[in-house]
């Protein structure tokens, strides 16, 4: 059962970022009454969102029903799943489990997440390129996906999942970036899942999800309010080349992350 939220839950997003639609897509899987307060990603270290998240990154909460403003991606989600999962559908009340589903969550938040953003940030954005920098962040990436692969693999064929024998919001997690993976690599999306098979087949369950598939919905309305393309480059620039270019001539400071 989940106890919906009287009013709904507002989600501060800037869109083009993975981090938002992990906290929208439990919400979507949840059923959660929420709405999205999407701004440009520009302003994020500015007011009115810095004073929501001093830190001044994406996500951020604010729960009128709870009277709570909550930042970082992974206390939202435990958040939700304590406030309002309360069969805990998406979550176990046993210790082991509890703590599994936990400690999977941290791994996704210190390990997966920043290296997938920092590889991403020297593949794209950065305005040299320094291969050195995309090779040690790549390697990184390729290591998460052969730690996932290894837990996987070893799983009953009907119950791949990373704790106990369903999804969990803790296998939601890793979606957004893997989600990425061909562009933070460049590489096809046959190339990025070389030698981690089950992780692929995992992540491309959860992708069919109709709450996964309603988030990137969400996304792309979002995106396209704000004249961005699927990619996060603006309208109007042809290839993400072009965009590159642009951003280390100084054109652009809006470099999506
Ligand atoms: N650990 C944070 C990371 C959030 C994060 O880095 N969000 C990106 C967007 S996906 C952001 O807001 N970046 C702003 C910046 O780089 O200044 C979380 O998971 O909530």
């Amino acid at each position: 059962m989940t106890a919906n939220a009287s009013k709904p839950i507002r989600v501060w997003i800037t869109p083009p970022g993975p981090n938002s639609w992990k906290t929208i897509f439990l919400r979507e899987e949840l059923g959660l009454n929420y709405e999205i307060k999407a701004f440009r990603f520009d302003d994020v270290k500015k007011k009115p969102f810095i004073d929501i998240n001093p830190n001044g990154r994406v996500p951020a909460i604010e729960d009128p029903n709870t009277d709570l403003t909550l930042w970082e991606s992974g206390a939202i989600s435990q958040y939700l799943i304590e406030e309002y999962d309360l069969d805990k559908r998406l979550a176990y009340t046993s210790l082991k489990e509890k703590n599994l589903c936990n400690q999977w969550l941290h791994f996704q938040m210190s390990g997966q997440g920043p290296y997938y953003g920092v590889c991403s940030w020297f593949q794209h954005l950065h305005p040299e390129k320094i291969p050195s920098a995309i090779e040690r962040y790549a390697d990184q990436i390729k290591r998460v996906l052969s730690v996932l692969e290894s837990v996987l693999v070893a799983k009953p064929a009907d119950a791949q999942w990373l704790v106990g024998d369903k999804m969990t919001y803790a296998n939601m997690a890793f979606v957004p970036w893997n989600f990425r993976l061909s562009e933070v690599l460049v590489q096809s999306w046959d190339e990025v899942w070389e030698g981690t098979p089950h992780v692929r087949a995992w992540h491309e369950r959860m992708i069919e999800l109709p709450s996964w598939k309603r988030s990137m919905e969400h996304r792309a309305r979002c995106m396209d309010e704000q004249g961005l393309q699927w990619n996060g480059a603006p309208k109007g620039i042809e290839t993400f080349t072009d965009y590159e270019v642009k951003i280390a001539a100084g054109e652009d400071t809006t470099a999506k992350e």
